[in-house]
This record gives structure tokens, sequence and C-alpha cells, in this order.
């Protein structure tokens, strides 16, 4: 095979074995990398498990774009069974350990069993060794990637968790290079329930393409796609950060607990302010459109933002200083937190407060810094009581504390940047991706407004009104193929695409060259549809079928309540038609009306293997 090395490093850190696992053309063919690859490895070895104990696996799987120049193709899939949610979890960052692990020769790594001590593993080539991180055992991500580097060389791939992670906080994250951030859903936690506080890779052998010429010739002519593109320069400026503006514009921003959408603060941390604090830019490797915005926050430290972290630690917080926000993300970065949830626990807590649920007076009230930034040093540590409640995530907070009807969560994961009272696609995009409320798989609330952020200064005004035709459906599907489907099993960015308008037609083509295979847009669909199903029934098969089409629906708030000011104030969305809308969406999918696939779908994508297993835990049409 070319492209693919076929090859999977497994590490058990229970009895320190390491081996290497061939595996076949079918698997690289129907899952081509990254997600496919870890869902598949998630459904044949990871059943019933509790996600933090040692039968549970760690997976960092690449895909045949990762380690070679391909346009922002330096990206790696963390996945597991997730501590968060119960069912499948992943996540998707930008580091020099991708390239390097695919240099070494593999396209994933499995991490197997526990250790009893604190471990690190590092690879190099073909020598692999688990090694004691004792002295790193309680240090920042930051810390520890530069003790790390200073062992290894600067020139070494690091991924690591902080004390979240360590101390099993439910949406610890894997972070790398201080800023590039993997795993909402946990897999930090995971990390650090195997006691394994860093992976650190080099690799340095070369990686075989199928047609290397073809390869710099379409790879060089996107790259400069991307550099000509109009909207070019305007990323550069704000990169996701413009998304504030834009929000805030259509209602869609999460203020105060995701309880209206336009912050009265929203100029003092938007694109254009952090523009104005930038001291730096940096970003993932093989990226030309680099996107990661460094400011320096309130106390002189850099830290880098982004949209979501911004949104859900800013407004959603009712904190409009921009420099504020930043110590709490940075914070997020170094203790290894994900930014999404942290600002989804806090905002409800703060909520929790205002209705008097809660009394502890460590809870921070809307808008108040200080005590936000003590809540989140004690959730990492879990130095308090209302801290380790609320590293549990907002379900489980809800369910001790009560105020489900505010709890803004699907499926268990928080929810990211996007308020949905008036956009029911984006709405069906969140109950339906396949982790819980992430965005990254149909963010289809620009094409549901009909304007996108970075047209910035140009952007058009269009009218909005709130409809709930199949379409949607249809777009959420389209959406998901692409950017949940194609680009996490190549596994490459999707911003230059999303962002900058990169023709989408450069990644087959790229593919081809890499790996001699052509796909067509039908294939690659069909692969999308394949890991789309194969997740979905993971979930159904580890919640031991306990499985409707509840769990597909977004939080109840934006069904009971309405958006309290502004040009689309009173709207909020309809239960009958979304309803009818998610009737839809399993339609196409090939799934029943509990959401759950048909036998016919999954004889259609050659998942005949899950029937048999799926049956003895439901019953299937
Ligand atoms: C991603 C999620 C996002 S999505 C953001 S900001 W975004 C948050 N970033 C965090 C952070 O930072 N620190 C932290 N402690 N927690 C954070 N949690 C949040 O995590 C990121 C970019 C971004 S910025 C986005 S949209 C795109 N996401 C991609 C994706 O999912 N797939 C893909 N093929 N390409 C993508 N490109 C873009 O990557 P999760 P990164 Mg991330 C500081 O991890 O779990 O997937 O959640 O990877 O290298 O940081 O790049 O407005
Ligand atoms: Fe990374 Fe941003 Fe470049 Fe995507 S556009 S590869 S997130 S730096």
């Amino acid at each position: 095979m070319k492209g693919w090395w076929g090859r999977i490093l497994r590490v058990n850190l229970s009895n320190g074995t390491v081996k290497v696992q061939e595996y076949s053309p079918e698997i690289a063919l129907n899952f081509i990398g990254g997600r496919g690859l870890a869902v598949k490895i998630l459904w044949d070895e990871v059943r019933g498990v509790d996600p933090l104990s040692p039968e549970n696996k760690l997976i960092f799987a690449c895909g045949p774009f990762n380690g070679l120049p391909t346009p922002s193709g330096g990206k790696m899939v963390v996945a597991s069974k997730s501590p968060l949610t119960g069912g499948y979890g992943d996540g998707n960052l930008g580091t020099m350990a991708s390239v390097h692990l695919r240099k070494a020769g593999y396209d994933a790594l499995v991490v197997e069993g526990a250790a009893r001590r604190p471990v690190y593993i590092y690879v190099e080539n073909d020598n692999v060794s688990v090694l004691s991180a004792e002295g790193l055992w309680g240090k920042t991500t930051f810390e520890a990637e530069k003790a790390l580097k200073e062992i290894h060389g600067k020139d070494v791939g690091v991924l690591s968790i902080g004390p979240g992670g360590e101390n099993l906080v439910r949406y610890a994250v894997v972070i790398s290079q201080e800023g590039r951030s993997g795993g909402r859903p946990g897999m930090g936690a995971v990390m650090g329930s195997k006691k394994l506080k860093a992976v650190v890779i080099r690799g340095t052998k070369e990686i075989p393409v199928a047609d290397k010429e073809s390869l710099t010739k379409l790879s060089q002519e996107a790259y400069r796609a991307i550099l000509n593109s109009p909207a070019y320069s305007f990323w550069r400026r704000q990169g996701t950060m413009a998304a504030v503006e834009w929000c805030n514009e259509n209602s869609a921003l999460p203020v105060r607990n995701f309880s209206d959408g336009i912050f009265e603060f929203s100029r003092s941390i938007d694109g254009y302010a952090m523009e104005g604090m930038k001291i730096n830019q940096r970003g993932c490797p093989y990226c030309n459109m680099i996107c990661g915005n460094v400011v320096l926050d309130a106390e002189a430290r850099g830290s880098e933002l982004d949209y979501e972290n911004v949104a859900l630690l800013g407004s959603n917080l009712g904190i409009g200083k921009l420099n504020e926000v930043a110590v709490l993300n940075r914070l997020a970065d170094e203790l290894g937190l994900d930014t999404i949830s942290l600002g989804g626990v806090i905002g409800f807590i703060m909520e929790a407060k205002e209705k008097k649920l809660v009394k502890d007076d460590e809870a921070p009230e809307f808008g108040d810094f200080k005590k936000s930034r003590e809540l989140v040093i004690n959730i990492a540590y879990k130095k308090t009581e209302l801290g380790k409640l609320a590293a549990e995530g907002v379900m489980r907070l809800s369910n001790v504390l009560g105020g489900k009807e505010f709890a803004m969560h699907v499926k268990g994961l928080e929810v990211s940047g996007y308020n949905c009272f008036a956009y029911p696609a984006m709405a069906l995009a969140y109950g339906t991706s396949s982790i819980g409320a992430h965005h990254k798989e149909a963010w289809v609330i620009a094409w549901e407004i009909g304007t996108a952020p970075i047209e910035g200064e140009k952007r058009k005004s269009v009218e909005y009104k709130v409809t709930y035709g199949p379409e949607k459906a249809a777009k959420v599907v389209e959406l998901q193929r692409l950017r949940g489907g194609m680009y996490e099993v190549l596994t490459a960015c999707r911003l230059p695409w999303v962002e900058v308008g990169l023709s989408i037609e450069y990644y087959p083509k790229l593919l081809e060259a890499i790996t001699g295979v052509k796909y067509t847009w039908e294939d690659l669909y069909k692969v999308a549809d394949r890991v789309y199903t194969l997740i979905r029934a993971y979930w159904v098969r580890e919640f031991n079928g306990r499985w409707d089409r509840s769990m597909d629906y977004p939080p109840t708030r934006w069904f009971n309540e309405e958006l309290k000011r502004g040009p689309l104030k009173g709207q909020h969305l309809d239960r009958e038609k979304y309803d009818a809308l998610l009737s839809e969406y399993y339609r196409l999918r090939g799934w029943d009306e509990r959401g759950i696939p048909k036998r016919e779908t999954l004889r259609t994508l050659n998942l005949d293997y899950v029937i048999p297993e799926l049956e003895k835990h439901v019953r299937l049409e």
C-alpha cells in the first residue's frame, strides 16, 4: 500500500508490551484513517467498559494526508470511549506529533491498559519506550512539554495532559504546543486514568507516496489558491474570532448560560478587540493560513484565542473584558481542560446561583472574573466540593443540583458556541453530532443564516426567516459527510475550504496522488456514511440498547424559552417541527424512528458484522 503504512503501534501500559499490528488494506480502503480507524478499533475492541478503567483504549489516529506537505494536513484524531458521555468521543488537534507519528512509520498509536505509576511514551521510529513521568506529574501542559523538549530535543512532537487530566476531570483534553487542544469529551481524563502524562514522538522515515510529482504539483497549487483567496487577509487578521461579531449580529452568541443571543459588551471581546491586543500568531504544521491568535492576558501571559473559547468563557459568563477571558482560556490550556465545557459548566453554576440552587460562597455570579478564575483551579485540582461536582460536567451537575431546564448539553457534551433559539438546522446539527453538542460536523448555521463571519467588513445583510423545510436535514447530512466524514478521516483541517474557499475538489485528487486509489465523491460519501453509522451503532451498543430519539434532541431551553431582545426577539424552537426535521434526517441516514441504523443500511455500508452484535442489545428494523 502507498500512502498508508498499514501499521498500528500498540503500547500496553499494564504490562509494558509494545506491538506493531499490521492491518488489512480492506480496513484502509473502507475507513481511510483518523476517525474512521478510531471507531473501527473501538467497535472491535472496546465494549461495555468503564471509560476510566484500564480496559478503555486511547487512540491517536492519523490519515493519509498527515506527515506530508498537504494544505493544513498537520492534524490528528484523538479518540476513546468518553467518560463524559459514555459514548464515542473524539477530537482533532493540529500538532507536530501527527507529523512525527506518520514519519515514525505508523498510522495510529493505541494505548491500552494502565500504568501503576506516572509514565510517558517515547517513540523514535522503531524504538518505543515507556519512561517514568514521576517528575512531570502535577506539572501544567506547558511545563511538561518544555521539560520533555529539554530531554528529547526541540524537534519532537509532544502531546500531554495537565492536572485536569491527571485528576480525571470528565472534560479534560490533550494539549500540544501551548494552544492546540483536542478531545473535548474527556480524552485527557482517559489519558490520566492510564497514568500517561505524555507521548513524545520523533519520526524520520519517508512516507511512501504513489505519485510524488502530482502530490507536489497539487499541493503547491492549493497553497497558492489559499494565499490568493479574497478572504485570506481578513482571515489572517481575525481567524475564528471574527465569529464573535457575526454571532452577536445574528442573536446566536451564547450569553449568560445561553439565556440570550446578544451581549451588550460584545464589542470589547470581538475580533477587532483581539486585533488590538495581538502579540503573536501561530498554528498547525503544514498550514499557510495560520489562525492561532495570541494576546497578552490580564496576568501578562500569552493566551491563544479562538471564537469558541471567547464565546464560552466570555459572553456565556457575562465577562466583557477580553484580557480576563484570555486568563481563563490560558489556564484551561495549562491545566488541560476543554474551554467549551468549562464555560458551559461555570455558566450553569452562575445561573444555579442566581436561582439559589447552589449556595456555596465559592460559586461565581455572572460577570465575576475573580471567582471564575478560582473555580477553574478548584475544578482542575478537585480542591473543593463544588470543584469536584463541576469536574463532572453539566449533565451530572444538573442531576445533583437540579436545573435540567437550563442544562446546556446534548448526550452529556456541553454545547459549543452557537445559540440556537432561532436556528433549527444548527440545533439538528447539535442533536445529531456524533460526539454530543459540537459544531465540528455540521456548522450549518452560516448556510442557514446566509452569511459567514469571515466576509467581515464586506458582510452582506440578509433578512433571516426561521424555517423548518426538509432541505435543512439534507444540508446537515451533506455537511456531516464532508466535515465529520472526509476531513476527519484524511485527517486534514477543514478551514481552508470553510473559511477561504479552497476548492473541495483538491481533496480526492490529493488522496489519489498519495495513495494511488481513486475515490469518487460517491466513494467518499460512502466512507463517511459508514463511519457515521458505525459511530451511531457504537453509542447504541454502549448504551445497551437504551436508545430513542430523545437522545438526538437539543437542550430544552431552546424550546421552552425565547430570545429576549434584538431583531429575533421572541424566537424559540418548535418541538413538533424539530421532530419532523429529525425524522427526515433519520430517513436520509437510513436509520429508524428511534435513530438506530436499519439492517439494510448496515448491509449497504458493508457493516454486516455489526448486525448480530447490535441485535444482542436492541431489535433492528
Ligand atoms: C475543538 C474545540 C474548539 S473548535 C475550540 S476553538 W474552534 C476549543 N479550543 C480549545 C482550546 O484552544 N484550548 C482548550 N483548552 N480547549 C479548547 N476546546 C475547544 O475545542 C483548532 C481549530 C479550530 S478552533 C477549529 S473550530 C477547527 N476544528 C477542526 C476539527 O474539528 N476537525 C478538522 N479536521 N479540522 C479542524 N480545524 C480547526 O481547528 P476538539 P486545534 Mg481542536 C486553545 O479539539 O476536541 O476537536 O474540539 O484542534 O489544533 O486546537 O485547532 O473555533
Ligand atoms: Fe491549524 Fe488554523 Fe491552519 Fe487549521 S487554519 S491548520 S486550525 S492554524
